[in-house]
């Protein structure tokens, strides 16, 4: 059986039961659905939700899905701190998809056709409290460029303007907004298609950097671990995902910009906004009972969405320059910095793998920190300790002014006036190195019991205290 959101969602289930939780009471999607997601937080957990009655809408709807390594390393079958190699080397094996008969295809179950296409009937929440409406947050827009016939993929956010229409937000060079423009350039309306609900391969494989414009099917085909199946779209030549839980088709239309945001965005703030292109949609097809997929945005979900693509990126690029790099972690919390662990063999290592972490994410990483391989990159304390231990900051410290920016989604890359306007502005990256002196200076060593005799210890043996322990102690 091909692999959908269903399947990943089967597997998770078995894996840890307590990963998915039903919320049957009726919620209301302006704040409803958020509200659980974030009252779990407050508590440190984390699952999986599904709504069964969101008013408004006969469908269910699922969020909160992706929000932790762990759950990500499931479907890669690998450790959490294997996830950026892993990732790595599967985007550099694409998988071609493959194209399947209509009849066979889950998400053709249901079409709605033009006229009764109404987007208030699908469960999409409101996410934070100054959002302009209910937003899609996890759709993947496909669209195909013009020139070279290459179908691209990528999660865009859509507000919500009426029944039949939706915003896109494209931002800086992502190609989704460079091919709508050969479009707008001709006059002409660009079709798409937008995908809701899929394997978080699917997911992750459309989130991921990759060269040139397309190539997104094949890297979730990888990522998925078998090719992926398409189908023809209703109403266009695109192909689109064959077991999708909702595919909304439709153009963006070449001249009718509307006023969209603000949306809390994923660096905490509500970023982003102005005037948008505008997408009719002319067609839905579903499947029965289709579940409709939500990222919680600005939350654990849209950060943990964000960043392990990215890490996976960057091992691929600094492996390239410094083989001894050992892992890349850009942390979920703050998808701004990017620690690199590496077993380093001479000075130079540190700032060549640095400069090739900046420049795979150019547009949101502002602070490397590097580490030796005995640090876990993924263990924010341990990062915090080699800073403290191994980091002085007159010595090793290097800032790279004006790297970031102008503008965009990072806080910094403006300059806020007093009379509540802002203007765009540049923002610099640093790159802390953490490491020790590289052979033959001799460090002190780190302080640790031995290794066998750690694994000595019975844990099986230990036990409360006696009733009698405590009368003769306390
Ligand atoms: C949850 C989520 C929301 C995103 N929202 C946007 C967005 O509103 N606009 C945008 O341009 N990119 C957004 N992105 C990033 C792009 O989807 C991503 O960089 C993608 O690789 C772009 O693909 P492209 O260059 O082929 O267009 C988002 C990513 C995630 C994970
Ligand atoms: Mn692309």
């Amino acid at each position: 059986m091909a692999k959908d959101l269903r399947t990943y969602l089967k597997d998770l289930v078995h894996h840890d039961p307590d990963s998915l939780k039903v919320v049957d009471q009726q919620v209301d999607p302006k704040f409803g659905i958020t509200a659980y997601a974030s009252r779990l937080a407050q508590d440190g957990k984390y699952p999986g939700l599904l709504f069964t009655k969101v008013k408004g809408s006969e469908l269910s709807c699922i969020s909160n899905v992706l929000t932790s390594y762990e759950r990500i390393a499931l479907y890669l079958n690998c450790d959490v701190q294997d996830i950026p190699r892993v990732y790595g080397e599967k985007l550099q094996a694409p998988i071609p998809p493959t194209e399947i008969e209509r009849s066979e295809a889950k998400v053709k179950e249901v079409i709605i056709e033009e006229e009764a296409v109404d987007l208030s009937k699908l469960p999409i929440p409101v996410h934070n409290e100054l959002d302009g409406g209910p937003y899609l947050s996890a759709g993947v827009m496909v669209i195909r460029d013009p020139d070279s016939g290459e179908i691209n993929a990528g999660i865009y956010r859509h507000q919500i303007f009426n029944e039949k229409e939706l915003g896109v937000w494209f931002l800086g060079a992502h190609h989704g907004g460079l091919i709508y423009k050969k479009y707008k350039k001709q006059g002409k309306p660009a079709p798409v298609a937008i995908v809701l609900g899929h394997h978080p391969g699917f997911v992750m494989g459309s989130v991921s950097r990759i060269q040139g414009i397309g190539g997104e099917y094949a890297a979730a085909g990888a990522l998925m671990d078998e090719s992926l199946e398409l189908v023809k779209a209703e109403t266009s030549d695109l192909l689109v995902p064959a077991h999708a839980e909702i595919i909304l088709e439709g153009e963006i239309l070449p001249d009718y910009d509307q006023v969209e945001g603000p949306f809390g965005e994923w660096p905490g703030h509500y970023l982003g906004g102005g005037s948008v292109p505008t997408i009719r949609i002319t067609r839905i097809t579903h499947r029965r009972n289709a579940i409709f997929q939500d990222i919680v945005a600005s939350s654990r979900e849209h950060l943990v969405v964000g960043a392990v693509p990215r890490s996976g990126s960057i091992y691929q690029t600094v492996k390239e320059v410094v083989p001894s790099l050992k892992t890349v972690n850009v942390p979920f919390y703050s998808r701004m910095h990017c620690y690199l662990s590496l077993h380093k063999e001479r000075e130079a290592d540190v700032k060549k793998a640095a400069f090739a972490a900046l420049n795979t994410e150019q547009e949101n990483l502002r602070h490397i920190v590097v580490v030796d391989d005995d640090i876990n990159v993924f263990d924010g304390e341990e990062v915090a300790w080699a800073i403290g231990t191994r980091f002085d900051a007159e010595r090793d410290l290097l800032i790279i002014p004006k790297w970031n920016g102008p503008g965009g989604l990072l806080p910094t890359n403006w300059e806020y006036h007093a009379d509540g306007k802002n203007t765009p502005r540049m923002s610099s990256a640093v790159i802390a190195d953490a490491t020790k002196p590289a052979p033959p200076i001799v460090f002190p060593k780190r302080a640790v019991v031995p290794v066998e005799h750690v694994g000595l210890a019975q844990l099986d043996v230990l036990r409360g205290l006696t009733n009698e322990e405590k009368g003769k102690w306390f």
